[in-house]
């Protein structure tokens, strides 16, 4: 199949919450047309009217990695409408069978347009928050290869942060929960993510840079979840909480 006819099959299948047969199953796609494709399904949102507001990095944590049987880290870009205000709510319907993580969000002070080290990724960074991922795989039973989930745009669904902390805040070796309805259902350490967090914006910059773009000021980074991902249902409230940058929430409905 064409790669423009697979990225119209998972943002249909994204627009109307019905999985579809991952793509492996069909046909071999190499990392590189899988992130093609990834790419022709952004432009269809773009398309519509939204915009980019940042990129996501998966599979920056071994708990992540196991859960998934997925074992290299890959990128995805999310766009204004997957963003949900921190306590608002969010419409099961509109999504296939989504999953939460606690992950950390950086906002960038300035236009990642340079590989970084540890010693100049500071000087990107405007605001550090806790966040919540939401993933929602468009594959049936969330399962995939690692072609088939970066040409899903790496099951980006939605997302919310928490109150923006100071450039300067600690992100490293931070305790992170998932909670539902107040209960702790995961609990991680924000190192799980590549070591120290930071790492994964240096890895965006790598990414971002590699494939030709910048990043522009303001834009969104999530970091990865420090955790494995939770299923949610109706009626659900998930939190998620770091050590020193306080607690996000949903209510699912
Ligand atoms: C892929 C996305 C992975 C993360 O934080 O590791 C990810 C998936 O698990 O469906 O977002
Ligand atoms: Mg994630």
């Amino acid at each position: 199949m064409k790669f423009n006819k697979i990225a119209q099959q998972l943002d249909e299948a994204a627009c109307k919450a019905e999985p579809i047969r991952q793509i492996s199953l069909e046909q071999a796609i190499s990392l590189d047309e899988a992130y093609a494709i990834q790419s022709l399904s952004l432009c269809r949102r773009y398309q519509r009217g939204e915009n980019r507001i940042g990129m996501k990095l998966g599979f920056t944590s071994r708990a992540k990695m196991e859960q998934m049987g997925v074992h290299d880290m890959i990128w995805g870009r999310l766009t204004d409408r997957m963003f949900y205000q921190n306590g608002s709510t969010l419409h099961i319907d509109r999504y296939i069978h989504p999953r939460a993580e606690p992950e950390i969000a950086f906002r960038l002070s300035r236009p990642l347009d340079q590989p970084l080290n540890l010693s100049t990724a500071t000087q990107f960074i405007d605001a550090v928050a806790v966040a919540i991922e939401i993933i929602d795989s468009r594959y049936e039973n969330f399962k995939f290869s690692l072609e088939d989930v970066v040409a899903d745009n790496c099951s980006s669904a939605a997302y919310t942060v928490g109150e923006w902390k100071p450039g300067g805040a600690a992100v490293a070796d931070l305790a992170m929960a998932l909670l539902i309805d107040g209960k702790v259902v995961q609990s991680g350490n924000s190192n799980a993510i590549l070591g120290n967090p930071l790492e994964s914006l240096i890895a965006a910059a790598r990414l971002a840079t590699g494939n030709g773009e910048t990043l522009p000021e303001g834009s969104v980074i999530l970091a990865g979840a420090a955790t494995a991902a939770v299923y949610l249902k109706a009626g659900q409230r998930v939190e998620a909480r770091a050590e020193g940058l306080g607690s996000v929430h949903l209510q699912v409905s």
